[in-house]
């Protein structure tokens, strides 16, 4: 049987109709059948040794491009469609996208899966299976809503595996109920993402404001993900979710290996467990409590194999971030870890004094990386400046300690997604270019450095940008109501709203912007500012913040003396999915957390990938992606990382000093709480965000305001230079091989996991 026969075979089953018949609903369900058919003809990745990833968050997206890239079966099926009337790309839209993740952290989880399995090794994913995973953003009145988001349909990726185990807590029993989606390499072969679900779970508990009972744990286990800032409430929630999915992750990784026949004493040699942030990090006295209470271990033999058997990756430096769970939460909510993790901590006291290293501080709480660090063999940043600050500053004291386990491993992305899915004229013209090995290889994108001078390539990299711009501009009529200008200047800020990220920063720029063209000063091009971020829901000021925007997008865009030459959007819920369609459209790629904050970035690298060029301080991987296309073509700015310790170190940094000392700051803030804001906006918020930034400023937003505003205008001016433009796209794309996840993966690999 050919495709089309078998797809024919496949919807006439599901619902009686031929692929032309049938509605794009329908073929979805139809096309989900057959690709799920032939992953499971794919042949599992085996070896020796196997790592698990273990994750609170799989942020994986829309899998159906992805899989069908991955099976070689894109072009196909694509052309299979078309004869019979249907568009592969409207397909595409049928597919929900499963929102499993807050975003870099989470994100990052599922290019790694996509790379160990394109690489060939031996590798699974486990996390949950959030029936609602994060909130879907809708915008009411210029205020975030939270709105759930259901992504699990009749027909999903889910696999049902028959597996189930017993979990305890203190106060209730649960089982699991486990579910795998298969991740098949790019030309290779297929490992499972494991997700644990509570059989009890009832989705009805949810209410149409999205609120729930929290305490009904043995019902709400698996319905949300927390979002990054949980409330008092729902600490407990987070507890019993963690320890739920650890559990979880134990009793399945001893149960396989068990299977394989492996000795359990020699754990070490068969199995390496990377720990995804803090959030799982009562998986190491979980299986120290299995291993001594049911294997026969002893205490010493127990701590000794966990010990050489789990990684810990650190993703963030803010002190804030850093997970501390009082113990008596831990006692209510797993009272049998208590006396594991009571071991481990008098174990350290014993034989270090300092503190700073214990892990029960003297208020009772539960510092969760310091159980990685001490009882891992590796500890992990993410990009060279986050890992350099992690020695020096943040973990020096650990760092003392443990030098050999400090390494750093800079993110990449999938190119599978972030290059041949989302930009297919790109990958295209690529392929006749340079060749189609930079698809297993990423580093031969550096040969088109060699066509720098070629006038067709640099047009051709340009006309596709265009197009891209088109496509985004016509996604963004029809979904938000805004008409866009495809030849103004794509000025694109897409991530979490997080007060470090500095949003803010990016919106004061616009106001001056803006006041600048009502005095008469109109820019050399237009330009259009694209927003999309969700904020945690109990983030007051991160809610100010996309306030202030939409009321900026109200102002400008209904401004019909300054609307020819800027626009502003804030796109509604923004996502894996929205991510694909903006990234190739954008000209400039904002990256201006204030540095030494952002660990790495993630969407740095997508848009350098797709021809942006990039706009950022010296912070995360901005540093390296600086590094690599020297300075001619990045905009950096900004006070530098030594810079920013110090202030903080010296708490020497006074926002109103800046707002007093320039009347260009002074004028731009005082815009937010002006009579057209005001006109527009809530007095509330709005009075509250403007007192943040002058007598608060956690982040420094008014450090790096003047800076930002020079280097900004400057990169709107080279845009006109076309030529220049050019070939500044150029090299971002030649030099983006780097941040390949397959390079990452394949040094977390070499380092820490040696498959
Ligand atoms: C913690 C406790 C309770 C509830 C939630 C959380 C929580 C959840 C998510 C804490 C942090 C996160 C997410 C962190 C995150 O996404 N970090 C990002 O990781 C990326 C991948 O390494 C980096 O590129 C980003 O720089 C980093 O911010």
């Amino acid at each position: 049987m050919n495709l089309e026969q078998e797809l024919n075979e496949i919807t006439g089953r599901m619902c009686g109709k031929n692929i032309a018949a049938c509605t794009n609903a329908q073929l979805y369900n139809g096309v989900l059948q057959l690709v799920k058919k032939k992953m499971a003809a794919v042949p599992a990745i085996t070896g020796d040794k196997k790592v698990y990833y273990i994750s609170m968050e799989f942020l994986i997206g829309k899998l159906l491009s992805n899989n069908l890239i991955n099976l070689g079966l894109y072009e196909e099926l694509s052309s299979v469609l078309e004869e019979n009337g249907k568009h592969l790309s409207d397909i595409e839209e049928e597919e929900p996208e499963p929102s499993l993740g807050n975003g870099g952290l989470g994100r990052l989880a599922a290019c790694f899966l996509d790379s160990i399995a394109t690489l060939g090794l031996p590798g699974d994913g486990i996390g949950l299976n959030y029936h609602f995973g994060l909130f879907r953003q809708v915008f009411e009145e210029r205020l975030q809503k939270a709105e759930k988001n259901s992504w699990i349909e009749d027909y999903s990726w889910l696999n049902k595996t028959g597996t189930s185990f017993e979990v305890a807590f203190g106060d209730k029993k649960v089982t699991s109920v486990l579910y795998d989606i298969d991740v098949v390499g790019y030309q290779n072969g297929v490992n499972k993402l494991h997700l644990f679900d509570i059989r009890s779970v009832d989705e009805s508990l949810v209410k149409e404001d999205i609120t729930f009972d929290k305490t009904a744990v043995d019902k709400n286990l698996t319905l949300f993900l927390y979002p990054d800032d949980s409330d008092e409430a729902g600490n407990l929630l987070r507890i019993y979710q963690e320890y739920f999915m650890v559990s979880n992750a134990a009793q399945l990784i001893l149960k396989e290996q068990k299977e394989k026949g492996n000795d359990l004493h020699a754990l070490n040699e068969h199995v390496a467990i990377q720990i995804n942030d803090t959030h799982p990090t009562m998986f190491i006295p979980e299986l120290i409590r299995i291993l001594t209470e049911q294997e026969g271990f002893s205490m010493e033999e127990a701590i000794q194999v966990v010990s050489r058997t789990c990684a810990y990756t650190n993703h963030t430096i803010l002190a804030e971030a850093l997970e501390k769970w009082p113990l008596a939460y831990i006692e209510k909510v797993v009272p049998q870890l208590v006396p594991i993790i009571r071991e481990l901590n008098d174990r350290v006291a014993v034989k270090y004094k300092d503190p700073k290293v214990q892990i029960i501080d003297k208020d009772k709480k539960v510092h969760m990386a310091h159980i990685d660090i001490h009882y891992g063999y590796s500890v992990n940043g993410v990009a060279a400046i986050h890992t350099d600050i992690l020695k020096e500053s943040e973990l020096n004291h650990f760092y003392k300690l443990y030098p050999e386990k400090f390494n750093n491993k800079t993110n990449g992305i999938t190119f599978r997604r972030w290059l041949l899915s989302c930009n297919r004229e790109l990958s295209a013209f690529l392929d006749q270019t340079i060749g189609e090995g930079y698809k297993k290889d990423a580093a031969e994108l550096e040969k088109l450095l060699e066509k720098k001078e070629d006038q067709a390539v640099l047009d051709r990299i340009y006309e596709i940008k265009q197009e891209k711009k088109r496509e985004l501009v016509s996604y963004i009529r029809e979904k938000e109501g805004i008409t866009l200008d495809p030849g103004s200047i794509f000025d694109i800020q897409v991530k979490r709203l997080h007060e470090y990220k500095r949003q803010q920063m990016n919106a004061l720029y616009i106001i001056h912007k803006y006041l600048e063209i009502k005095g008469g000063r109109k820019p050399s091009a237009p330009i259009t500012f694209i927003f999309g971020a969700k904020a945690a829901p109990a983030y007051v000021i991160a809610q100010d913040i996309i306030h202030l925007i939409l009321v900026l997008s109200q102002i400008v865009n209904n401004d019909p003396e300054v609307s020819p030459y800027m626009k502003v959007v804030m796109v509604e819920n923004y996502n894996v999915s929205y991510a694909e369609k903006l990234i190739p459209a954008c000209d400039i790629s904002e990256q201006i957390s204030l540095a030494s904050k952002e660990a790495s970035g993630t969407g740095n690298m997508k848009f350098m990938l797709n021809g942006a060029v990039t706009l950022g301080t010296s912070d995360g991987a901005n540093v390296e992606i600086h590094q690599l296309v020297g300075d001619d073509n990045i905009y950096m700015f900004g006070e530098k990382s030594d810079a920013v310790i110090a202030h903080y170190a010296k708490a020497d940094y006074v926002s109103k000093d800046y707002y007093e000392k320039s009347p260009v700051i002074r004028e731009a803030v005082d815009f937010i709480i002006g009579r057209q804001a005001l006109a527009v906006g809530h007095k509330e918020n709005l009075e509250r965000l403007h007192k943040e930034l002058l007598n608060k400023d956690w982040f420094m937003t008014l450090l790096d305001l003047e800076d930002y505003i020079r280097v900004k205008d400057q990169a709107f001016a080279d845009y006109e230079d076309k030529q220049k433009w050019k070939k500044m796209m150029l090299v971002n794309i030649a030099k983006a091989g780097f941040f390949s996840s397959d390079r990452t993966i394949a040094e977390y690999n070499r380092d820490i996991w040696k498959l």
